[in-house]
């Protein structure tokens, strides 16, 4: 089925959004949106007009060229227009222009003149007052912003990743030895794993006359019961966590759980292409007329409409669609593709368990190369090393490594950048490591220049090999310190310098977006725990699924490498 009026309509809107974003000129921006105004008002179809070879430009507002981009899209499905002005705009964007009181001309201030992309820097960059020294906007509409995002987001009712974790992995071995349930899936935000989740969606099958909704609503966890039916309830855990639980048919699993695992933009986005050949999807199936062709499987319900099966990590309508109508999807990084881990700590600083006791739990969790990156002497409150301590841990290494089978152990330190970009230890000292991780601990509030000159300085020092937790923010409790990522992932590509994706499930850090970045930088992204002690390895899951949403293949990761490429990668000989 061609484009209806109101697709086409969508399209020049985005286009004049996008366009004003840009600071293009305001008639041309005009010209777009009247144009979509006298499409969405048509009362017949479009293309049943251009089928019909009739004249459109005797509609108010549509001259040749317009006539011709519907003509375009009613042919291709694309307008070539927005598809280029997408790749000069990064995508989030966009979804500034959703929050309240922000129109595509505020947009592009914060976008040019601040660098905002996200709602997340819009949030920090209003926190900071940075928002309110910008022409046209002024304390008043900062304090705005701040309440629109926080009303938008709401950030303390929403659970990390990890929190939301223990519920689901609790409650779903409770659901699933219910007699007569089948499939308990958790699907939603959680599924996606987003940094941060709202609620859990569980879908569940099960064989008639099991008792579903009374074992769920008689789990010790569950502090109240907001409603419960037939078919779905939903209820407060005690933590606060609300629990969505969905009983469908066996034969609608795969439409039910593709259309709960969201997200919303993305559904939005696959029921359209449905529409366009005359299908309907719903969380029942995908229908042809009456008749089901799929829902069973979620891989039946894309094969319907011609996709690839898209991983939940990408479903966020973030230019995954074309790629799977393409055959370009991303083959993610898995689990099982990291060999080691870059980042941990031990009991020489702030770490909880020695040398040996962290290269054994790293081992058993499959690695096979971990860096020690204990503090260095500057971050006091850690007990960070001097060069004398740290010479000794190096000589345990030594001694460890002659002796361990099974997993070999890196010299390294999460050094402190001070202020002024120089580094905590001394040269002779950092040059006899493996690998040097550059932190910021300190002095988060330097302006956006400074903050960014300084990484940059420290990441032309010679034994420099990757920074660590790029953005500084810790998830709900402290903002990312304000510097120009695009610009440092450009330069550590220049110098031959690694980023991390600090796997922490309060940090986070490298965003998804910023992955994406760095992935097309040709820059690799070390995926790393961090590990205080021995089970903060299980968080390396985090970090992938962090990855994962990010685009992340396994040649984009550094710690995907044998150690024998890892070492010639690291070995920085500037
Ligand atoms: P959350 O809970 O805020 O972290 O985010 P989600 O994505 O889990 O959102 P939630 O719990 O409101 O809904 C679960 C999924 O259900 C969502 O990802 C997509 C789907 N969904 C919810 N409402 C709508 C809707 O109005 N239209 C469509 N197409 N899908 C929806
Ligand atoms: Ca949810
Ligand atoms: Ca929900």
């Amino acid at each position: 089925m061609p484009s209806h009026n109101a697709d086409i309509a969508a399209i020049f809107e985005e286009i004049a959004d996008l366009l004003e974003i840009e600071g293009a000129n305001p008639f041309r921006i005009r010209a777009y949106r009247n144009a979509a105004r006298t499409i969405g008002e048509l009362s017949a179809e479009a293309y049943a007009m251009v089928e019909k070879d009739e004249d459109l430009t005797r509609f108010p507002g549509i001259g040749h060229d317009l006539s011709e981009k519907i003509k375009e899209i009613i042919s291709t499905d694309h307008c070539a227009l927005l598809d280029s002005l997408r790749t000069e705009l990064p995508p989030a964007v966009t979804e500034l222009l959703r929050v309240p009181g922000l129109g595509p001309k505020r947009v592009r201030h914060l976008y040019h003149d601040l660098d905002v992309q996200t709602v997340e820097q819009l949030y920090s960059a209003a926190r900071q007052g940075r928002i309110r020294t910008l022409a046209g906007f002024g304390e008043k509409t900062e304090l705005n912003i701040l309440q629109a995002v926080e009303l938008h987001t709401d950030p303390i009712r929403r659970f990390k990743l990890a929190v939301a974790a223990q519920y689901a992995e609790a409650l779903r071995p409770y659901l699933a030895a219910v007699p007569g349930i089948k499939q308990v899936t958790v699907a939603g935000s959680f599924r996606r794993m987003r940094e941060t989740v709202g609620d859990l969606d569980i879908i569940v099958t099960a064989a008639p006359g099991s008792n579903v909704m009374q074992h769920f609503t008689a789990y010790d966890e569950v502090a109240e019961i907001l409603m419960v039916g037939p078919t779905r309830a939903s209820v407060l855990l005690k933590c606060g966590l609300q629990v969505d639980l969905r009983v469908v048919p066996e034969e609608s699993y795969g439409a039910a759980l593709h259309y709960f695992t969201g997200s919303k933009s993305h559904n939005i986005a696959v029921r359209q292409i449905a529409q366009k050949r005359g299908l309907k999807i719903n969380e029942y199936g995908v229908y042809r007329g009456k008749t089901r062709i799929a829902g069973e499987t979620e891989e039946s319900v894309y094969r319907a409409v011609d996709l690839s099966y898209i991983p939940p990590e990408l479903r966020e309508n973030r230019g995954e669609i074309p790629a799977a109508r393409s055959g370009r999807l991303p083959h993610l990084l898995e689990l099982s593709d990291l060999q080691g881990d870059l980042h941990v700590h031990t009991s020489a600083t702030d770490g909880h368990n020695t040398l040996l006791e962290m290269a054994i739990a790293g081992r058993s969790h499959g690695l096979q190369y971990l860096a020690i990156t204990d503090h260095s002497r500057h971050l006091t409150v850690a007990r960070g090393l001097d060069p004398l301590r740290l010479a000794r841990q190096c000589d345990e290494i030594d001694a460890l490594n002659e002796n361990l089978e099974g997993i070999t152990l890196l010299k390294g330190i999460e050094v402190d950048i001070l202020e002024d970009g120089s580094l905590d230890l001394p040269d002779r000292v950092l040059a006899k490591l493996d690998l040097v991780l550059g932190a910021i601990h300190s002095k988060f509030e330097l302006s956006r220049a400074r903050q960014t000159e300084r990484v940059l300085r420290a990441m032309s020092h010679p034994h420099f090999t990757m920074l660590a937790h790029p953005s500084g923010r810790i998830i709900h409790q402290r903002p990312p310190y304000d510097i120009d990522m695009p610009r440092i992932i450009r330069e550590a590509g220049r110098r031959g310098c690694f980023l991390e994706l600090n796997a922490h499930p309060d940090r986070l850090d490298l965003l998804d977006i910023y992955c994406q970045m760095a992935k097309e930088e040709g820059v690799l992204v070390s995926i790393d725990s961090d590990a205080h002690s021995t089970f903060e390895f299980e968080n390396l899951r985090f970090g992938l699924g962090q990855a994962r949403r990010g685009w992340l293949e396994k040649q984009n990761v550094l710690n995907a490498r044998p150690l024998s490429e890892l070492r010639a990668l690291i070995n920085r000989t500037v």
